[in-house]
């Protein structure tokens, strides 16, 4: 059944670090509506926002204490909604952020529940005794113990994230509708839908049990806390009484779900529209591998998300992304280091974009923003940061090494503020940025990018091919054949219609690569001015493609 969201083409702002408008340092809901033609000339049509409830900001906005209020740091209902109505009439539906997995520890439930934890309101939050200690031996997934001790009590309550994230207790039918309710009240203010935050987390294995500990005493208990059986249940009912009554476009922030039971969780009658394809976050390229085998990233990656589009191919749509706010930029995960530059950025927008399902763009990736590695632990905000940092150093690294790790992989590298131009903290506050500006917005810039050939003019290219009428048909719905995979460091596909066949190719070696590819092909997308067809198909390093053959 063809649904409207699947035309989707999406961008994700982390509203904090995208335009501020008031001198505090901080984006804000005006900076987003003073963007919207930007956004409607890169060509998205879906547009999911971080979380901008109120929040005491201990996880910027991931601890909400008032789900129905903005943040006034980010501007109010009235703005909100003022957002809403200009995005709708240029096209864009809006997405927000639904964290229901857990409140902050400012939300007046569960302050009600600190005041009476045996008492009914206690029930929306998981509290358990324990002995001498917490009920169970769960790692948070932010890092320490997953339990924290109520005050004058030998009750604990349950957070998997920090400890001003308790968990919602999903078990009880009332907190339940209370949510729903909640969900309903935003849909009824004509948002597209939501991304949905964490969501695999709300079934607990109800048993709590121990499990045979790490050397700090701890253990990542996800079997019995990510994609427990009895889910569906919960998740059913969620989308029954929001989601489904509103045609709405959902995308869950769901790992790991069975290959079996995708079609239950997207299909036509599924739980959300679709999820974020999470394959490649395990994926990052290391200088030493790379030295001593060149390839082999690539082959791995490329296994992987063929085996990925095949087996979700007749379930549903997947949402793909190479960028978000929980981990590094793309250029320093995906390509070595000597290679990062305006093709190799290119190639990796070619590289996702015309895969089958729905393609995010985040904030910053289509003018190629970098990771901005910081000399000193104390530059970094984050607590999951901080804890990952403490983690290393537990482990027995120096505060050196440590530090080195945190700059390779933590999430806050796409976190720095939006770089708009070259004026001082580039155009994103006449303040002081709550988090500091990558020092090469001189180099990279989305005014300096606004004309000529630049990575912004590509993705711009590139949103147009995906939509564009003549294809949009075989980019949605037509199948996805792989291509030459025996060619190492080769990514190619082709996407096929009755009507079509559209060919995605792209060297990833620093080597010329040729294949037999003789007939000529429409070129509808280069990241070079030059493409040498002849007998066969003679690709620079580094070159990717997007061709018509003509039928
Ligand atoms: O992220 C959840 C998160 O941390 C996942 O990457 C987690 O590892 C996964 O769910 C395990 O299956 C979301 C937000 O994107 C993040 O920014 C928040 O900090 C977090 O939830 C807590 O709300
Ligand atoms: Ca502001």
């Amino acid at each position: 059944m063809k649904k409207w969201w699947h035309e989707a083409i999406g961008y994700q702002i982390y509203p904090k670090s995208f335009q501020d408008t008031n001198g505090d340092g901080i984006g804000d809901l005006r900076g987003i509506i003073q963007h919207l033609d930007d956004l409607v000339d890169l060509g998205i049509n879906v547009l999911w926002l971080s979380p901008i409830n109120q929040s005491p900001m201990v996880d910027h906005g991931y601890d909400i204490s008032d789900y129905y209020q903005v943040d006034p740091v980010f501007g109010s209902n009235e703005d909100l909604q003022e957002l809403i109505q200009q995005a709708d009439s240029r096209g864009i539906k809006i997405l927000l952020d639904l964290v229901i997995n857990h409140t902050s520890d400012q939300h007046p439930w569960f302050q009600e529940a600190l005041s009476d934890p045996t008492g009914p309101a206690a029930q929306r939050y998981i509290i358990r005794h324990g002995q001498d200690g917490p009920p169970n031996n769960w790692r948070s997934i932010f890092g320490g113990s997953a339990w924290t001790r109520i005050p004058e009590t030998d009750l604990y309550y349950l957070h998997l994230f920090t400890k001003n994230q308790p968990d919602l207790n999903w078990e009880n039918p009332t907190l339940r509708q209370e949510l729903y309710g909640m969900v309903r009240y935003w849909l009824d203010q004509g948002l597209g839908g939501f991304r949905i935050d964490a969501i695999s987390h709300i079934k607990k294995d109800w048993q709590y049990e121990n499990m045979p500990p790490d050397s700090d005493g701890l253990v990542n208990g996800f079997e019995y806390f990510r994609n427990v059986a009895g889910i569906e249940a919960f998740l059913d009912e969620l989308a029954e009484n929001t989601f489904r009554l509103y045609d709405s476009f959902t995308i869950a922030e769901m790992d790991d779900i069975q290959q079996e039971r995708l079609a239950e969780f997207i299909g036509d009658q599924g739980y959300f529209s679709t999820v974020f394809d999470f394959f490649h976050t395990k994926f990052y390229i290391r200088q030493e591998r790379y030295a001593k085998d060149p390839l082999g990233f690539v082959e791995e990656l490329k296994e992987e998300l063929f085996q990925r589009q095949a087996y979700v191919a007749d379930q549903g749509f997947m949402t793909n992304f190479i960028e978000n706010h929980d981990k590094i930029r793309s250029p320093g995960k995906f390509i070595p280091k000597a290679y990062i530059n305006e093709y190799s950025k290119r190639l990796l927008a070619v590289c996702y974009f015309f895969l089958r399902g729905i393609p995010v763009i985040y904030q910053g990736q289509e003018i190629g923003m970098e990771d901005y590695p910081k000399e000193s632990i104390h530059d970094y905000l984050d607590l999951a940061t901080h804890n990952m940092y403490q983690e290393f150093l537990d482990k027995g690294m120096s505060a050196e090494d440590a530090l080195f790790w945190v700059n390779l992989e933590c999430r806050e590298n796409s976190r720095t503020p939006m770089q708009w131009d070259a004026t001082e903290q580039a155009g994103f506050t006449t303040g002081e940025p709550w988090f500091a500006v990558n020092p090469n917005y001189l180099e990279i810039s989305y005014a300096q990018q606004r004309k000529g050939n630049s990575l912004l003019a590509f993705y711009k290219k590139v949103v147009a091919l995906r939509k564009n009428e003549q294809y949009r048909e075989t980019w949605i719905y037509g199948q996805l054949i792989p291509q030459f995979e025996e060619v190492k460091g080769c990514i190619a596909y082709t996407r096929e219609s009755e009507a079509q066949r559209l060919w995605v190719i792209a060297n990833c070696t620093p080597q010329e690569m040729r294949l037999p590819l003789s007939a000529p092909r429409v070129v509808l997308l280069n990241n070079y001015e030059q493409l040498d067809q002849g007998t066969e198909l003679r690709l620079r390093p580094g070159q990717a493609i997007v061709l018509e053959e003509e039928r």
